[in-house]
């Protein structure tokens, strides 16, 4: 199994495709749509969680790791789509959710009836002498991170949602049903696994306050201990089959760990998501911030990354998109001016790293960031609190909802654009998130006018054919040049080079070739204005508005 020649695609159930129409995307509608996930040619797909849910945080919230909500269908249709992806040669990564559960899972509700073995599967402390919560700990969807539990003088740990109870993963009961579940879906023909913030598990049995919110972290994030669960988990689990994908959501972490956590030789996972280079327009590293992306800093994060995963042996998750984040191309891109060249240029700056490359659904025709022009529109718990926060703050109407709709995790979470008709062909019901924009940016227009779609398409392909974009070694160029990203792949056993040229502007650089370059003969791999595929190279090059182009020596 070759990681590097992978590409995974990324949908969110709840948008792909309604197909009872009901508002809400479901995997029949998923099975329906097979034929055009087929055309993009990637290998896996990551689904968001589609188990029973009481869905405060859309599906983060798992009430039965066993079922398959209803709202989405029935077992026998997920045995079906996991079928029929296979006809295609694609394999099935599911979601795996275990830093927490809903209090309506079976667990949490037997430890609500007193009863211990279940008790002791999550974190219940009592108040201080004085009265207070037992630690100062702050939620991350906001408010503290502590709630009553029941009738008792207790209190469970909620890192998230206060509907997420964190589960102690010091109890090996819990990490035997964290096995069993893994699993259970292993038996399906399951062969990815995502896992929800899995570097949040170690928490302390001791739990202490923190004096500020960056030490906060640290009390609960990567410690020692998360390692050594991994490792049990592969044993357990995954690690069994050869050929299983698992990629570990790790908030706020470092090169370090991440090395530690995929590194082949360590036997945890196979990837890590880490999301620094998502921060870079954050003011003072709070996402409820409005400031135009840092570039420089975009590309130091990213260059430091690549070059300390492949120093390091470990292996990154690639990925601009998400359903927790705004569009790259509404962050990062021209979506006005330059919306097909600029969905391009990020697209190939990703692409041609070394990783694995994860593309967002609706990423392959450009979408962006909905125009939403009241709150009313935005469902989304995080969002709503932290517009609350923010009016709290001081913050007028206008300049909280301005944040809202720039960070919103529903910027992504909107319905797939299938065509330009009024609920973008998502569905004939009332969608639980209205779609904005599709009658330009649409699958139907896209395929057949676009030429984002076929950019991708031979992106993917050239991933599983070339060798320096799978294998090759990552280093940096031009770190200093205020508009481009540059970088070079190559091997150890052979001379063959590839340098990337990614201009993250709408204006017309210089570029300086790297000195050992100029002279030489190269092919062009890649160029989304699709130049000569043959030339000498000069000493330095003039690229496009949002051009990428890619030598191969
Ligand atoms: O997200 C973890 C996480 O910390 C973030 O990416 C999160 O969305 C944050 O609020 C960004 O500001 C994962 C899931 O991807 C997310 O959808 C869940 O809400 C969260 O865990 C809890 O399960
Ligand atoms: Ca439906």
């Amino acid at each position: 199994m070759d990681l590097g020649k992978k590409v995974i695609y990324q949908i969110y159930p709840k948008s792909f495709y309604d197909s009872n129409n009901d508002g809400i995307g479901d995997l029949r509608g998923i099975i329906e749509k097979i034929p055009y996930i087929a055309k993009l040619n990637i290998d896996m797909i990551w689904f968001n969680p589609f188990f029973v849910s009481p869905q405060h945080d859309n599906g983060y919230d798992i009430a039965d790791y066993y079922q398959i909500d209803p709202r989405f269908g029935t077992m026998q249709d997920f045995d079906e789509l996991v079928s029929k992806l296979k006809d295609i040669n694609v394999d099935v990564m599911l979601d795996m959710v275990f830093n927490h559960c809903s209090t309506e899972n079976k667990w949490f509700q037997e430890a609500l009836k007193g009863n211990k073995k279940y008790m002791d599967y999550f974190y219940l402390r009592k108040a201080k002498a004085n009265g207070e919560l037992p630690t100062n700990w702050q939620s991350k969807f906001g408010g503290p991170a502590w709630e009553k539990f029941g009738d008792t003088d207790l209190y469970y740990l909620h890192l998230f949602d206060k509907s997420q109870a964190d589960l102690n993963w010091h109890n090996p009961d819990v990490r035997k049903e964290a096995s069993n579940i893994v699993n259970f879906w292993r038996n399906k023909g399951v062969k990815g696994f995502r896992f929800d913030v899995l570097n949040l598990i170690g928490k302390d049995e001791n739990l202490i306050d923190s004096t500020d919110p960056i030490e906060e972290k640290k009390l609960y994030t990567d410690t020692p201990i998360v390692e050594k669960y991994i490792k049990e988990l592969n044993r357990n689990s995954f690690g069994q089959d050869p050929n299983s994908i698992t990629v570990g959501e790790m908030s706020s972490t470092t090169i370090e760990k991440s090395i530690e956590y995929t590194k082949p030789s360590n036997d945890e996972l196979s990837m890590v998501f880490a999301f620094h280079h998502l921060k870079v327009d954050y003011k003072d590293d709070n996402k409820w911030t409005q400031k135009p992306f840092d570039f420089m800093q975009l590309k130091q994060v990213l260059s430091k990354w690549q070059t300390g995963m492949d120093q390091g042996d470990g292996w990154q998750a690639l990925f601009w998109n998400n359903h927790d984040q705004p569009w790259a191309l509404s962050r990062f891109g021209d979506p006005i001016n330059y919306r097909e060249k600029s969905a391009e240029m990020l697209a190939t700056t990703l692409h041609l790293l070394r990783g694995t490359p994860y593309i967002y659904m609706g990423e392959e025709i450009g979408m962006i960031n909905p125009h939403y022009y009241s709150i009313h529109n935005y469902v989304d718990v995080e969002c709503l609190n932290a517009y609350q926060e923010l009016m709290d703050a001081g913050y007028s109407a206008h300049e909280a909802f301005n944040i809202i709709k720039t960070k919103s995790r529903d910027n992504a979470r909107v319905p797939m654009h299938w065509d330009a008709s009024r609920n973008a062909g998502f569905t004939t019901g009332k969608p639980w998130l209205k779609p904005t924009d599709q009658t330009e940016i649409n699958v139907e227009n896209e395929l057949k006018n676009g030429e984002i779609f076929t950019y991708y398409q031979k992106l993917i392909k050239l991933r599983k054919s070339e060798e320096l974009i799978s294998d090759g070694h990552f280093k940096a160029e031009l770190l200093d040049h205020p508009q481009v990203f540059a970088y070079r792949r190559y091997l150890d056993h052979s001379s063959k080079q590839l340098l990337v040229l990614n201009n993250f502007y709408g204006y017309e650089p210089w570029t300086d070739i790297p000195t050992d370059l100029q002279g030489k003969k190269a092919t062009v791999l890649i160029d989304n204005y699709g130049t000569k595929d043959c030339i000498t190279m000069p000493d330095s090059i003039k690229l496009k508005p949002y051009q990428s182009i890619a030598f191969k020596f």
